[in-house]
């Protein structure tokens, strides 16, 4: 067992190292910004047993479409943190491109904090709060529009449509452009740095098979079904990680 100065030394050492390198991460990266997670002690599915559904029966296409009032409801007070800023992880990650660094992001989340960080190569394998779009006219809406809303289910301004987020509803597949955009970014990587995610969303979770370079280091607060695979595991806050390997904007 090494200790932690050391794991985080050689962490450094190998992206300073590499040539290509691919963060893939999930919403473990983003607690530290205040956005809970769905799995953790604290997380969503432990706090949100009120409304007598799982986030996942809420958060499916056939839901959204029979109850877009829960659905909404729901949403906008559990997965839209509009305060939210990047912290030390996306920070970090966005100072290796800023650097010079191949950098690309493969992110599970939506809240779009990679890109607020300054990453521009980011693959959002479930889109993002931030874009959404008109059912019935396909007009495009950004997230100050759905909060604005007078209704609890925001309506077109152009046709009065349905408007939706453009994130993957479970129950429905994930943008074929995005998921080959992400897995030869996979495929390519001589380093993938994994954090702050469960790995038990599929078909996200199997694009570590992808990987056929030598170093993967996991970064998360608890054990992976990756752990065994990876070369480096590092059980710690991902954020308190990066601020430690100080890589500066
Ligand atoms: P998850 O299943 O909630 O797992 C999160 C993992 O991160 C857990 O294993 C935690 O132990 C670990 N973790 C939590 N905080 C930290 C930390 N500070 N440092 C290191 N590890 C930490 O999340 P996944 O992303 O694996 O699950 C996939 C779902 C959750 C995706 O579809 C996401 O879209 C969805 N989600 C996204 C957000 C967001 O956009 N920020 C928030 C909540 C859920
Ligand atoms: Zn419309």
């Amino acid at each position: 067992m090494q200790n932690y100065k050391s794991e985080i030394q050689e962490l450094k050492e190998w992206i300073e190292d590499a040539r290509r390198i691919v963060f893939f991460g999930g919403a473990g990266v983003s607690t530290e910004s205040g956005i809970p997670d769905f799995r953790s002690e604290s997380g969503l599915y432990k706090a949100r047993q009120e409304y007598g559904y799982s986030p996942e029966q809420i958060i499916s296409h056939s839901f959204f479409l029979r109850d877009p009032e829960t659905f909404y409801r729901y949403y906008k007070e559990n997965l839209i943190y509009p305060d939210a800023q990047p912290n030390a992880a996306h920070l970090g990650i966005a100072a290796l491109e800023r650097a010079g660094k191949d950098v690309r992001v493969v992110t599970q989340n939506i809240d779009g904090l990679h890109q607020a960080a300054g990453s521009s190569r980011v693959y959002e394998l479930h889109g993002s709060v931030h874009q959404n779009y008109c059912l019935g006219c396909g007009a495009r809406y950004d997230l100050a529009y759905l909060l604005d809303s007078p209704e609890t289910v925001p309506r077109c301004a152009k046709c009065g449509g349905m408007v939706r987020p453009d994130v993957v509803l479970y129950e429905e597949g994930l943008d074929g452009d995005v998921v080959n955009g992400a897995v030869s970014a996979i495929a390519g990587a001589d380093l993938l740095i994994v954090g702050g995610t469960s790995l038990v969303v599929y078909p996200a979770a199997g694009f570590l098979d992808y990987f056929r370079g030598k170093r993967l280091a996991l970064i998360n607060l608890t054990e992976t079904g990756a752990d065994s695979r990876a070369t480096l595991v590092i059980r710690r806050p991902i954020g308190e990680v990066f601020s430690e390997m100080n890589f500066k904007l």
